[in-house]
């Protein structure tokens, strides 16, 4: 009997529980969509069966973002989707939560107009009660535009702005007596801790209450504290009397929790505070969970930042949402392994730029104990415009509400380089428009400080500091953050410390973090004699390894957070990858690159080995006349000491420094077996290795890049490229000529798009004024391949000018001119790249040559007009 009775008010309890909580799912999957603005496309009559199926996360800018030509769309598109809601939705409360959609947002339910969102970031919620048809099917059509809007922020920024639902969107079901998901997109929950010792820590609890009914009701809201062993650590309740169609603010303030489990970076104890909204009648209304973390901590501008009493520095990364073939449309469980990435590497910081993310990210640095920075996108200007100011501070609103409780938050951000490139020349237009900034930025910092007085505020500068002083802004934020490139962007990488320095004399009452730093690496890339601007793995360690240095020498810089975690899309750049920044220590596919793995060796605690260059796995080279081709190889580890073989013979032992050993490793033709082993651990590692060279019986091809002194795995192909040498008799290369690496106002690599290929670096260099190219193969049938791209911008200028000044009619202009031969036979006369394909777009002319009687192989170039060039040559072996 007892037994019945226990199960009996078991069953109540659950049923009154289950009863009248809320009910909350996503809705993303099988909407019809199209770009455009077709007629009537609000109301439930319209057709949309001739529309694109498709499912949320969805960008419609994936493809055009990536393709070769310039641009992308940005307008309008619907999404429209019929979904039978239930029928016991007539007594409740309805609502459609987006998490994020870029960026102006208007919804319709079942024809009706219901409410409009700005900004592509934040989440936003609508109520759609009044328009929802309990029980039967419902139309919900959704507008979206990501349209330049010269009142929305960013106004323009280093990244693709994808258009599209971008994030989940969810149905939320609850009783007319609610916690309120209503205000900016929060939780409706806000936790606060006034003051954490390691003895104690004060709680305090607001909620909002709505009474979306027609009665005034009397509730008890109760919070109930769960430790991190799932324990209750505490409890709290009141009661309430709400208003009808109201929303009551309920604030708890003296809720203690002795002994805390603090929330620390190593230990990242998370409580969760478990809110009730119950009837008079004992029935549960409502319930929400939230996190929350103990903990309490300080910057400090000569000591840094400490947490829970301990000076911690802030290392890590910044992170954009971007991800290979998918722009912006992230399922949740890439959110998070993009955070569990930067605890892998041991960074213990996320500056969470430039813009507010996905809810995933922040419920991981919770979890995972990363120190997180959050922020709007204000990016590289502002509009002088009420309007531009209104929807920044709204967005910092939203910013701050919905990720108040997150403990791992500890910095709002507001802005980023906003004076990269001041828009007027006048100086008296420039004061005023220093003035606007200054204005938008006192606007966000007193909202902000406002709305959240326990955390710290922050701008992101680049460097030219006198700028921001005479806008005066470096005043303004707790924190001043520094965007750092020399050696990137600027030559000379000491420059780094040089500023370092300089900024903390000069504002030695303020806390300097370093926002970003970085190298774009192309991991197709390599060089051994890296340098500014070559895009390789190796140019990628020489900069972090030197800026990682500095920074740990440096007690006064708080923290850095590198740029960036992820490779991301970014429209107009041309680089290595057209489209792709690709500073990123792992790649858009999450590859990881050296750099990310000298991170991992030199930030963790645990033993790492690992060797370098993993993939790399097509490697050639010249033969250095032993029949071998000694190439340097990186290994990382943490370990006093590391000995590396290869094919079982031992090549040596070093001590690494700074985390790595650099080893000279003689590669054999074919396959190389490298074995490192320090302490207790072992890595291994097989190489293909393909020798470059001439000799008679084993020549099969040459693949050489002119005017490089880069090396490229083509992967699609298996292809090694690498890089020229001058000829030498037995042997092969270029004869004549200047090796053009720097072209217009580009740089080596990143000289233009090239288009018509996905092996950019290969076209992007090229020998000019080269006399001849000559290998001294055996004899034998032979595929030479000349791979040209016309790169001079100075002649595409005069080009386009030309063809203007031609009364409309498309004249050709062809400029540089000239003849090739081969072993004396002339196979193009009065050739012209740009005349053939254009500028800047690769093409690939493969000629058949017999060579016989011990000739070799020979390509002559005679100029006619302008200086002849080559960008690459492979020569292949038919028989
Ligand atoms: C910056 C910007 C960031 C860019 C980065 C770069 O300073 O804040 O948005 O992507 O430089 O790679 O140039
Ligand atoms: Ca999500």
């Amino acid at each position: 009997m007892k037994h019945i009775r226990i199960i009996l008010c078991l069953t109540l309890f659950l049923t009154a529980a289950s009863a009248a909580a809320r009910v909350r799912y996503t809705i993303n999957d099988a909407w019809r969509f199209t770009k455009g603005s077709p007629y009537n496309a609000f109301q439930p009559t319209a057709d949309d069966s001739a529309w694109e199926v498709v499912n949320i996360p969805h960008t419609w800018n994936a493809e055009d973002a990536a393709d070769d030509v310039p641009g992308f769309y940005r307008g309008p598109a619907w999404y429209r989707k019929r979904i039978v809601l239930p029928a016991d939705a007539a007594s409740k409360q309805a609502y459609l939560c987006f998490e994020g959609a870029n960026q102006v947002v208007r919804l319709y339910v079942n024809g009706h107009y219901a409410g409009k969102h700005t900004g592509g970031y934040t989440r936003f919620v609508f109520d759609i009660t009044k328009y929802i048809v309990p029980g039967g099917e419902n139309l919900f059509a959704v507008e979206v535009d990501n349209a330049h809007d010269p009142d929305i922020p960013p106004l323009s920024a280093d990244f693709t702005f994808f258009g599209g639902i971008y994030r989940d969107v969810s149905l939320l079901l609850t009783d007319k007596v609610h916690v309120a998901p209503t205000d900016f997109g929060s939780p409706g929950v806000y936790l606060s801790t006034p003051e954490v010792t390691a003895e104690r820590a004060a709680v305090e609890v607001r909620t909002l209450v709505a009474n979306s009914g027609t009665e005034p009701v009397r509730v008890r809201v109760e919070h109930r504290i769960v430790g991190p062993d799932g324990r209750e650590a505490t409890r709290a309740e009141d009661m309430a009397e709400i208003a009808a169609g109201s929303v009551a603010e309920q604030l708890r303030r003296d809720i203690t929790i002795a002994s805390p489990r603090l929330w620390d970076i190593d230990e990242p104890n998370l409580y969760r505070v478990l809110t009730r909204i119950v009837a008079e009648d004992g029935r549960v209304l409502d319930e929400v969970s939230n996190p929350l973390g103990l903990r309490w901590f300080s910057f400090d501008p000569d000591k840094g930042f400490s947490l829970n009493g301990r000076p911690r520095k802030l290392v890590g990364t910044c992170r954009h949402q971007d991800y290979l073939g998918r722009g912006w449309a992230l399922p949740d469980e890439m959110h998070e392994r993009d955070v569990r990435l930067i605890k892998e590497m041991g960074g213990n910081f996320l500056r969470v730029s430039h813009y507010p993310q996905d809810p995933v990210v922040m419920e991981m640095c919770d979890r995972l104990g990363i120190v997180a920075s959050v922020e709007i996108p204000v990016v590289n200007a502002v509009t002088e415009s009420r309007e531009f100011l209104e929807n920044s501070v709204r967005m910092v609103r939203e910013m701050v509400r919905q990720d108040f409780n997150h403990p791992s938050v500890m910095i709002w951000a507001y802005m980023n380089e906003t004076l990269l490139r001041p828009p007027y020349t006048d100086e008296a237009r420039t004061k005023e428009y220093y003035k606007a900034i200054e204005h938008v930025a006192r606007t966000l910092e007193k909202t902000i400080r406002r709305e959240d007085p326990s955390r710290y505020t922050m701008i992101a500068f680049h460097n030219a500091p006198e700028r921001y002083a005479a806008a005066r802004l470096t005043q303004i934020p707790m924190i001043q953050g520094w965007n750092l490139y020399q050696g990137w962007y600027e030559k000379d990488i000491t420059g780094f410390e040089r500023i370092l320095d300089r900024l903390h004399a000069q504002y030695p009452d303020k806390v300097l973090i370093v926002t970003e730093y970085g190298a774009d690496v192309d991991p197709r890339l390599h060089s051994f004699s890296p340098e500014q601007f070559d895009f390789s793995q190796e140019y990628g360690l020489v900069y972090n390894r030197h800026y990682l240095e500095q920074m740990r020498k440096r007690p006064f810089i708080a923290g850095s957070s590198l740029w960036n975690l992820n490779a991301f899309y970014s429209e107009p750049r041309a680089d290595v990858v057209p489209h792709v920044n690709n500073k990123g220590v792992t790649g858009l596919d999450r590859e990881l690159k050296d750099t990310y793995l000298f991170y991992k060796t030199v930030l963790s605690r645990t033993p790492q080995l690992v060797i370098g260059n993993r993939e790399w796995r097509n490697r050639s080279g010249a033969d250095d006349g032993s029949g071998r081709c000694t190439q340097p190889v990186p290994v990382f580890t943490n370990q006093p000491s590391v000995t590396l073989t290869v094919n079982g013979r031992r090549i040596g032992t070093k001590r690494p420094e700074g985390g790595v050993a650099m080893f000279d490793v003689p590669f054999a033709d074919g396959e190389n077996r490298l074995v490192a082993r320090a302490g207790a651990l072992t890595d291994v590692l097989t190489v293909g290795f393909r020798l470059a060279q001439a000799s008679p019986e084993r020549f099969t091809e040459l693949n050489v890049m002119l005017g490089s002194p880069r090396y490229f795995d083509d992967r699609e192909a298996g292809l090694a490229w690498i890089p020229e040498q001058p000829y030498t008799p037995g042997s092969w290369g270029y004869v004549g000529g200047e090796a053009l690496r720097r072209s217009g106002t580009g740089w080596l690599g990143s000289a233009s798009d090239i288009l018509g290929t996905k092996n950019d670096p290969v076209f992007q260099t090229q020998r000019v004024g080269i006399e001849s190219f000559r290998a001294d193969v055996p004899d034998g049938t032979y595929s030479v391949y000349l791979y040209w791209a016309e790169l001079d911008a100075a002649r595409q200028r005069e080009a386009l000018a030309y063809n203007l000044g031609a009364d409309g009619a498309q004249q050709q202009y062809t400029g540089r001119r000239f003849d090739v031969s081969v072993n004396g036979r002339k196979v193009l006369e009065n050739f012209s790249i740009a005349a053939e394909v254009g500028f800047s777009r690769a093409m690939v002319r493969k000629v058949e040559v017999i060579v016989r009687d011990g000739q070799g192989l020979r390509v002559d170039f005679g100029r006619i007009e302008g200086e002849p060039v080559l960008n690459a040559i492979r020569i292949y072996r038919n028989h």
